[in-house]
């Protein structure tokens, strides 16, 4: 099977490479640069009109969304447990995978980018408050979640990746989350897996590459 994974540092598309690392799969990874818009060049759009990552390509088909992803690469590497294998804990996962994508990663965006979301005149700070407000509501739900477990089920799974990401995204973008310490020590522990270090050992080198070729 002929795995390419779309990728660029600092983003969501770190969580699929930490899973596609946990599966043990052999995976080629196709690094864009963001800052760069390579997101918009027409190769890209053709693969994916939304101009997002991670996107996945399996024997040339093409599947977007980190849910979407997170699923199929659970499914085809079931050794891994990236999912609970329980039906009903594995319907739980899903739904928080979901969660972190469509409902906390949305707030990350906006801090990133006020103006995708208001163009009234000097908004930009209120836009970024708010979004900070509804993520500190989000992250004290994760945190009773995490409360008295190492990760969200009985064992690593998609989801621990994917909010891993966004607790990175929220410190770098300096929201203060050391008062939620269940989701700390969450981040402490996923900083420690060997996939992460890989994937940040990854990341640093593709980010020297693009200020080499800036
Ligand atoms: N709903 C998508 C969101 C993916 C997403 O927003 N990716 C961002 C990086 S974190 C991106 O590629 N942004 C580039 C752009 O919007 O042009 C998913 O969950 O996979």
């Amino acid at each position: 099977m002929d795995i390419v994974l779309y990728y660029a540092p600092i983003t969501c598309a770190m969580a699929p490479y930490i899973t596609l690392t946990e599966a043990n799969a052999k995976f080629e990874v196709k690094s864009l640069n963001l800052r760069k818009g390579q997101q918009n060049s027409p190769e890209f759009l053709k693969l994916n009109p939304k101009h997002k990552v991670p996107l996945l390509l399996i024997d040339g088909q093409i599947l977007s969304e980190s849910t979407a992803i997170q699923v199929w690469i659970a499914r085809n590497f079931p050794q891994a447990k990236l999912l609970p294998s329980d039906p009903w804990q594995e319907l739980k996962a899903i739904a928080l995978h979901s969660w972190c994508s469509s409902g906390i990663h949305p707030f990350l965006a906006r801090i990133n980018s006020p103006p995708r979301v208001c163009d009234a005149p000097n908004s930009d700070d209120s836009v970024r408050r708010l979004a900070k407000e509804q993520l500190l509501e989000n992250f004290k739900i994760a945190d009773d979640l995490l409360a008295g477990r190492e990760f969200f089920f009985d064992h690593f799974t998609a989801p621990d990746a994917h909010f891993f990401w966004c607790c990175r995204r929220a410190t770098q973008f300096e929201l203060d989350v050391s008062g939620f310490k269940n989701c700390t020590g969450h981040f402490q522990r996923m900083t420690k897996r060997p996939s992460v270090q890989k994937l940040l050992a990854f990341e640093k080198s593709v980010q020297e590459d693009f200020a080499k070729a800036a």
